[in-house]
């Protein structure tokens, strides 16, 4: 199929209309915007017929790939059938109660942990401000209101919601905010690279990270701490992939304490990490499991919480009406999608074939790539990965944060037909878990190019040491 648009039209009724997430509207009216028209497999296309291969799936969003026709089945069928009915009254559909039944057989038992149950909202926000709301109504229900603090950590990214952007750790948004709201304090993050001391092993450093979240929790009071939230690799923070000696440690001071774990994995869930769900390929024991994204592979909106056993049977078994809930909760045709694309998961086996076969391939390549002289470090976990710009590689020094460098590397791959984030001067891929070798392949050589390209604009503006 192919689509004729008019692109300055659209860009002018796009400045005259929409106002955009998270964008300067001045600066946006200057450039105009991009207009994606239609998507196929990898790659998308924009309105002047550019084919850019997309590195990001979406936002984090398309695991199993563009253009699949079962989804869009699936979303007609049912629309055809109940498009809509709220479930708040007693009532219930058919989808709904097949993915919670779903979702419950997927996420792997810990221990003696299991997930038994769903709470659905329609985004990765919401379900955060679910994760708050039902992390204060467990303690009151325990007869312990007084545990109202929720810790967090410094550079996550838990959404734009009040309670989602308080529970975030980005500076800028709790600027705009007035955030974040009360009862919510954060630790630094796991991040070797900027945060380890001179001398100090990748493990020791994972522990420090650790114990911040200790005394973070005596600063506070242990008796007044409800819940530590995180995501199991900081996706929009620039995937902040934590050494191995770190989550071992959470474990031992969220239990040793008693707090609940929320494991929020709107991106590292459904095979992204080579596994089902984040906690699984770490082997913690979180008891709330934030999803949305991939869920649907973004195909439709749809999020929510995976109620662990300790909650669920409190909230179950106390009584009382959870005076929360959306209009979408447990929505039909967003249920029955993501059903279509659970199917699709585990026919093509593909969080197996990220753990077994795609993930340990980007691997090996993202070695190649580490090697590139502005890369002062090249990681991956599963099918995401992230690299560092540095001015000087044997030094691991950094750019100055106003030359904006990620942007530049962006501005390269956007004009060579790739899809990468810059996160600050960390250029972040996650892409398709459907890609082939020949597909990886291509898209490192995009990445290498367009690093090239950066290098050589840097080094003529004289910006690197
Ligand atoms: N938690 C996590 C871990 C996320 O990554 C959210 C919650 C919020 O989800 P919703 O559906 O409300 O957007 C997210 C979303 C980026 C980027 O630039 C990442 C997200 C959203 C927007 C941009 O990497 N993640």
């Amino acid at each position: 199929m192919h689509t004729v648009v008019d692109t300055a039209a659209i860009q002018a009724l796009d400045t005259a209309h929409f106002l955009h997430p998270f964008t300067d509207y001045k600066d946006l009216a200057t450039r105009g915007a991009r207009v994606i028209t239609k998507a196929e497999g990898i790659y998308i296309w924009d309105s002047e017929g550019h084919r850019l291969l997309d590195a990001m799936s979406g936002l984090w969003c398309v695991n199993v790939g563009y253009g699949r026709k079962e989804l869009a089945d699936a979303a007609h069928q049912q629309m055809m059938t109940l498009p809509f009915y709220n479930s708040f009254f007693q009532t219930t559909n058919v989808p709904a109660v097949q993915l919670a039944t779903k979702l419950a057989s997927l996420a792997p038992k810990v221990g003696d942990r299991s997930f038994q149950h769903v709470f659905y909202s329609s985004s990765g926000s919401e379900s955060n401000d679910s994760n708050v709301r039902m992390v204060r109504r467990y303690w009151d229900l325990l007869g312990q209101p007084q545990r109202k603090v929720i810790i967090s950590r410094l550079n996550a990214y838990h959404g734009s919601t009040m309670a989602g952007a308080s529970l975030g750790g980005m500076s800028g948004m709790h600027a705009q905010g007035d955030l974040p709201i009360p009862n919510i304090t954060h630790i630094g993050q796991p991040y070797y690279f900027e945060n380890g001391l001179p001398g100090e092993s990748a493990d020791a450093f994972g522990l420090r990270a650790a114990h911040w979240l200790e005394e973070k929790i005596l600063e506070v009071g242990a008796d007044k701490v409800a819940a530590f939230i995180a995501e199991p690799v900081q996706g929009a923070g620039g995937v902040i992939i934590a050494p191995a000696t770190y989550w071992p440690e959470i474990q031992r001071i969220v239990d040793k304490y008693g707090i609940l774990l929320i494991s929020d994995e709107v991106i590292c869930a459904f095979g992204r990490l080579g596994t089902w769900f984040g906690y699984e390929k770490f082997g913690y024991k979180p008891d709330l499991v934030t999803f949305a994204k991939a869920v649907t592979s973004g195909y439709i909106p749809l999020g929510g919480v995976l109620v662990g056993d300790r909650v669920a049977k409190v909230l179950i078994e106390k009584g009382g009406e959870f005076n929360h809930g959306y209009t979408y909760s447990g929505h039909p045709v967003a249920c029955a999608v993501a059903l279509a694309n659970m199917e699709i998961m585990e026919r093509e086996q593909l969080p197996q074939r990220v753990r077994d076969d795609i993930g340990p391939y980007l691997a090996q390549r993202f070695l190649e790539i580490g090697t590139h002289p502005l890369v002062g470090s090249a990681e991956t976990c599963g099918f995401t990965a992230g690299l560092v710009l540095v001015r000087n590689k044997e030094r691991l020094e950094c750019f100055a944060e106003d030359l904006s460098v990620g942007m530049i590397c962006r501005k390269h791959c956007f004009s060579n037909g790739l899809i990468m984030r810059a996160v600050g001067d960390r250029m972040i891929i996650a892409p398709p878990l459907t890609m082939t070798h020949a597909q990886i392949d291509e898209m490192v050589t995009l990445i290498l190019r367009c690093l090239d390209l950066t290098y050589q604009e840097v080094k003529e503006k004289g910006l690197l040491a």
